[in-house]
Formats: structure tokens, sequence, C-alpha cells
């Protein structure tokens, strides 16, 4: 079961040195450590946020998660990591992953439900820890699993709960994994379920990572899709559902988020000083990958009818943002085996040869080949940022480049072009006069006797 999890994610990536201090967002809300699966808690005028915290070593191609951090920050910008607030040996009865987890008040005391390894029979299962506080101290609060594979209708795999208090005081958990979503009532003491698990309907192509929570009388449930209709073979698209009843039935609603640069997302999405937010998590921290996580978290808007905007992911409140995310991309060429999508990925490469993510390349041509983003309305573009590919074998850095975008009837060069650079290892910036155009493209030309390759492309507005 484990594999079968595992072979869903994409392969493993090479390593940069994090670099410590506190972001804003939505670049990552730290990068001293790798992050995940964001659990965002009000308390106050505090946004706490409780996150995974992913440990796998370079090139490491599996998860490794022991403990779980608290983030506090009172303006949803700068966050201070008040460190591990629960790690796996807080649970004597299990032994690894510490995967998604949500924390819940109630009573004056502070509920964190995780996903645990449990130890015995089948894999994952999910624990309860409590405090009186919601920085902790946390101790177990009923010392075995409170869902395992042997509760009858569990999920085939029992990770990610969301926990959701209803205003007449009953609390709701959904969690699952594998396509397989369960909920459940909670008894007050929080510690035990109340009846039977059921099998929620309509939630359309749920993979895993639920989020439940109310908006003006109506429940919405998000979660981590893979369908090929939002995603990419192997990645995550974040879906919604609403419902006028906390266990459903649901009705699916769209995409709320695209895909991200890790293969797995995990939605938090929250109102904070009467803004909401959607917190999230990608690999786009330096040296970040499928198993090297970082959370983030970007403004989420609502349309009139309570449906929600689809979250446009963003740099940071200061940086451009990269419309390559929005954009269709084309080829003149593309090797078969080389994912020309792998350059619009947002993924931040640790080196030119760092094609753990994927890459463009089009060996074995040679000369000026293009690649090229579309979107269905002009867009304002003034900078591109490109991250070669370099595999040291057929695909070398280029000899030069050239921007030009479609002026309605042909494409020319955009004006007033700074350098088209051809550095390895780094993203080379071109900045030009800004155009409005739907169409962008990157003329490449080779070295003689070499290919090239793109990691990674933005197109800046
Ligand atoms: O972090 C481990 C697992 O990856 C989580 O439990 C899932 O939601 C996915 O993000």
């Amino acid at each position: 079961m484990r594999r079968r999890w595992v072979t869903a994610l994409a392969g493993a990536l090479l390593l940069v040195a994090a670099t410590a201090g506190p972001a804003p967002a939505a670049a990552p809300i730290t990068t001293a450590i790798y992050t995940a699966d964001p659990a965002a808690l009000v308390v106050g005028d505090t946004l706490h946020l409780y996150t995974g915290h992913d440990e796998a070593p370079t090139g490491g191609t599996n998860f490794v998660m022991r403990d779980w951090h608290a983030f506090t920050s009172t303006d949803a910008t700068t966050f201070t990591d008040r460190g591990a607030k629960l790690s796996v040996q807080a649970f004597s009865w299990a032994g690894a992953d510490a995967w998604a987890a949500e924390v819940e008040p109630r009573g004056g005391k502070y509920y964190w439900y995780a996903s645990v390894n449990g130890n015995g029979a089948g894999w994952m299962d999910i624990g309860v820890a409590v405090a009186d506080n919601p920085l902790g101290p946390f101790t177990d609060a009923k010392g075995g699993p409170l869902i395992s594979d042997s509760t009858p209708n569990s999920s085939p795999l029992n990770i990610d709960p969301t926990v959701f208090t209803d205003d007449d005081g009953q609390v709701y958990m959904y969690w699952g994994s594998y396509y397989g979503l369960r909920a459940a009532r909670l008894n007050p003491d929080m510690t035990s379920i109340n009846g039977s698990v059921i099998t929620p309907s309509g939630v359309s192509n749920f993979w895993e990572a639920p989020w439940m929570f109310k908006r003006n009388g109506t429940y919405y449930l998000a979660y981590a899709a893979n369908d090929s209709a939002c995603s990419a073979p192997g990645y995550a698209c974040i879906r919604y559902a609403t419902a006028s009843n906390p266990l459903g039935p649901w009705t699916h609603r769209g995409v709320v988020m695209d895909q991200v640069s890790s293969t797995t997302n995990h939605p938090s999405i929250i109102e904070f000083k009467g803004q909401w937010y959607m917190v999230y998590h990608n690999a786009a921290s330096p040296g970040g990958g499928n198993f090297r996580r970082s959370v983030t978290m970007d403004k989420l808007y609502w349309n009139a009818d309570g449906t929600m905007q689809k979250v446009v992911q963003t740099t940071g409140p200061a940086g451009p943002a990269n419309l390559a995310l929005s954009a269709t991309p084309s080829t003149s060429y593309v090797s078969p085996w080389e994912t020309l999508g792998a350059v619009k990925d947002g993924h931040t490469p640790a080196s030119s040869a760092d094609h753990g993510n994927g890459a463009y390349g089009n060996w074995d041509h040679q000369g000026t080949e293009w690649i090229e983003y579309r979107w269905p309305s002009a867009q304002n573009i003034g900078k591109i940022e490109t991250y070669w590919f370099d595999d040291n074998l057929g695909i070398d850095l280029p000899a030069s480049c050239q921007v030009q975008y479609w002026n309605g009837s042909a494409y020319v060069n955009v004006p007033g072009q700074s350098a088209c650079g051809v550095a390895a290892n780094t993203f080379n910036l071109t900045s030009f006069t800004p155009v409005s155009t739907t169409r962008l493209r990157l003329s490449i030309t080779s070295k003689p006797g070499y290919s090239t390759g793109v990691l990674e492309w933005r197109a800046l507005s």
C-alpha cells in the first residue's frame, strides 16, 4: 500500500542548502526548514499555522517526517517558528511518518489530530494530542489511535484529518486518501467517534487532504484531486465541494487551485482579519522538491454566488506574478521523453542538471528552436527568467536566445530587450519594454553539435 502511494509521486530532487529567516507570504513562511501540510487556526489576533516538517535528504525518494511545527503571525506576512510542538514520540504506540495534521479548539483545550504510522496492523492511523494552550505542551489524549485500519469502514489510507465544529457544537472529522474519503461525528470528549463512519457522496475526484469550513451557512470541503482534467499525471490540484449539511451530500464546485511545483498539495482555507487565504505547500524553496516542500499562502477571493475564485499563485506581495503558471506552452520540437510542461511548474531547480521535476529538451535537434506561452487574453509582460537545462551530454547551454511576442499578425522581437543570458545554475533575467500580448516566445539557438533545454521559464508581469 505504501508503495502504491509513493509511486503516485514524482521523483526526488537535489539539494541546495536552505537559508534561514522569516519571509513574506507568498514566499515560503520559512526557508530555514522544509514544511508541508499546513493547518491554519486563528486564536485571538494571531494566525497559527501547524505544519508537517520534511527532512528527506538530497535525492531522497520518500517522506522523512518526524514532527510538526507551529508558526504564528499577527499580519499573515511574517511568521515565527515556535518550534516542533508535537512529534511522533508523543504517541507511544506509533513509530514514524508525521504526516498531515490539524488542531481544533474545544472547551479551552486544543486537540491536535495527527496522521502517524501506528506500528500495528496496516499502516497509517490518526491519533490525537491535547494541550491547554495552542502552543502546547501537547500530550497523547487517548493512548491509542482514534482511527485505524480496524475502524469499521475506515479509509484505505487513514491520514489527513480535518476537524470542524459546527455552530451547534457538534464536531465532525473528515479524513482519508487513496480516493477514500471518510467522515464521522466526534463525541464532546474529542477523542472518540459518535456513531459509524460514513462515506460522503458528491466529492468528485477526491484523492486526499480534505479541509472543511463553513461560510454564510454553507459547508465547504476543499481537497487534493489528481485527475487529468486539472493536473499533470502524479500532481494534485485543489478541488472543492459545498453542502447544506455537514455530512453532505456534497456538490462539486470546481478547481480552486491549479497544480503546484510539488506533486502533492494540501489546502487550508481561513479568514484572518477580514481577508481569506489559501495556505498550501509547494516545492519552491531553494533545494525544494516533492519530499522537501514549503508552506506558503495566497489571498483567496469569493464570487457573489459563494463560489471561490481560483487562487493566483504569487511569488510574494512585492514580487511580480509569474504569468507562465496560467499559460499554455507549445514548442517547435520537444524530445518525446522530455516534458514541455515542466518549464511552467513553478519549481526552483537546484542546478542546471537538476531535472528531477522534469525538463524541456530538444535533443537531437540543433540550430534554432522555440518554446512559447499562450494566454486566452492579453497579458502585460516586461521580464522573463530562464533556467537552462544542461545534462552534460547532448544538451548544453545555448549560444544565444531572443524573446519575441505576437503583435497581432507576426512574431517580432520584444523592444528594448536586455541581454538574453545563457548562464548555468541560475535564473537568467531578461527585461524589456513591457508588451501586451497573448503569446510570448523564447527563441533558442544551440551551440554547434548540441541541443538545448529549459528547466523553468518564467514570464513576469
Ligand atoms: O505529508 C505527507 C502526505 O503528503 C500528507 O499526509 C498528504 O496530505 C500529502 O501532502
